[in-house]
């Protein structure tokens, strides 16, 4: 482990994972679903409804300049966050899911006629598959699909330019698979998108938070991520777009607060990122949202990245020294494998290991992890999967492979 970072302290940020589950230890895996959320950032939701609490944007007193100070604030620290050039180009939503249907829904019903095609990667959570095949359905493009290489879930490169023809529009990939732990090589996707004119979308949900992330590096047009996976509350994730595409784009929901003028014929809107957040926004979201990117980069996500890759890789090491055990993703030793495992034992369901597990105290996650065509390609049904955050320790995986074994032998293994 890095030596410059005290992961030990960083865990007692952590009140929650001070528990017994079953009358075991907590062990908390299940950090791809939702991360745990230290002292800082419920502080801050506490501080802000205690002290704060007022609607943004629209009051001129006290309390409500001071809550729309903090929800700006936490746009412009967004924005640094993953190098956006400006905070305008934040567009506060209320996670991964609603940002890609936000771009899906303004800019594709906009831009997409048929004949067109979307290209995505058979690797996307069904977050970055429906909106689009809705898009499809209601503009008559169509569907293509980057291959996954098998188990070993890597995209296959070698059909890229096949596949990126005059008629693809937009290709929206996700940065680190929620299934497979892979690490895709989106700068270079992105720029032989660019070179053909083709708009670009990141699923950044599993990547925001765990490595350091420069949309300009990159070279994407969008990137959407949750707030809840990064430390940060639920119902609060961030779509960021490029200026001029936002600025060419219709809004998504209308409502208070995205207009410049209404009568009863006509509106005129706001320019971005407004003219998408129509209503009362999540206004405690963005302010514990904020306090979780200090947290995260207090850390570093380069840290946070090298720790959470240490104990993948531990963990695959361990878990493919036993018989029977079937391993998903990018291989042991590869830079491409993000802080996840996900696995299957011989003859035994997934819900099984993840059900036996709970009682001895660790969370995992079992099920298609909202990845069914991908499942459907690997020809299973479902997975187990572990998947870890900086404030877990190589003990923890040691007592997970225990229990790991211990399922094993229940089945007569
Ligand atoms: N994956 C998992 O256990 P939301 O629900 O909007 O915060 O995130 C959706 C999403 C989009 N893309 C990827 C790659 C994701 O992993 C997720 C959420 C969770 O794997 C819940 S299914």
């Amino acid at each position: 482990m890095n030596k410059t970072v005290d992961w030990a302290a960083l865990r007692k940020d952590f009140p929650i994972l001070d528990q017994k589950v079953h009358g075991k230890p907590l062990v908390y895996f299940d950090n791809a679903a939702t991360s745990q959320k230290p002292c800082a950032v419920i502080d801050a939701l506490v501080h802000y409804y205690e002290h704060d609490n007022a609607n943004v944007h629209r009051g001129i007193h006290e309390l409500s300049n001071r809550a729309t100070n903090a929800f700006e604030a936490a746009r412009t620290r967004a924005a640094k966050f993953i190098n956006a050039k400006s905070a305008d180009e934040i567009i506060f939503v209320r996670g991964t899911t609603e940002g890609i249907n936000l771009v899906a829904s303004s800019w594709g019903t906009k831009n997409l006629k048929p004949g067109d095609v979307i290209l995505l990667t058979e690797m996307e959570h069904h977050s970055n598959l429906v909106p689009w095949q809705l898009l499809a359905q209601k503009t008559g493009a169509k569907i293509s699909y980057l291959p996954v290489t098998g188990d070993e879930g890597l995209l296959d490169l070698s059909k890229l330019d096949s596949l990126l023809t005059k008629q693809v529009k937009i290709f929206s990939m996700v940065h680190i698979s929620n299934s497979l732990g892979t690490l895709n090589p989106v700068a270079e996707l992105c720029a032989r998108a660019r070179e053909l004119g083709i708009v670009t979308l990141v699923d950044g949900a599993q990547s925001a938070g765990h490595l350091p992330v420069d949309v300009q590096a990159i070279g994407c047009d969008f990137f959407a991520f949750s707030g809840h996976k990064i430390c940060g509350p639920t119902g609060i994730g961030v779509l960021w777009g490029r200026q001029e595409i936002l600025d060419a784009m219709p809004p998504y929901q209308g409502g208070g607060e995205m207009i410049l003028t209404v009568g009863y014929d006509k509106t005129e809107f706001k320019h971005a990122p407004h003219r998408f957040e129509a209503g009362t926004p999540d206004i405690s979201g963005p302010i514990g949202l904020h306090a979780a990117m200090d947290y995260l980069d207090a850390i570093g996500r380069e840290n946070i990245w090298r720790h959470d890759q240490e104990l993948a890789q531990y963990t695959y090491e361990k878990l493919s020294a036993l018989r029977d055990v079937r391993l998903f993703g990018p291989k042991l030793n590869s830079a491409n494998r993000a802080g996840l495992v996900s696995f299957l034992l011989k003859d035994v369901h997934a819900h099984d290991v993840v059900t036996l597990a709970d009682q001895a105290g660790v969370a995992l996650r079992g099920g298609h992890h909202c990845t069914q065509p991908l499942m459907h390609k690997l020809g299973v049904e479902s997975t187990a999967r572990a998947s870890f955050y900086f404030y877990n320790t190589k003990a923890e995986v040691d007592r997970f492979v225990e229990v790991v074994k211990e399922i094993q032998k229940f089945f007569g293994q």
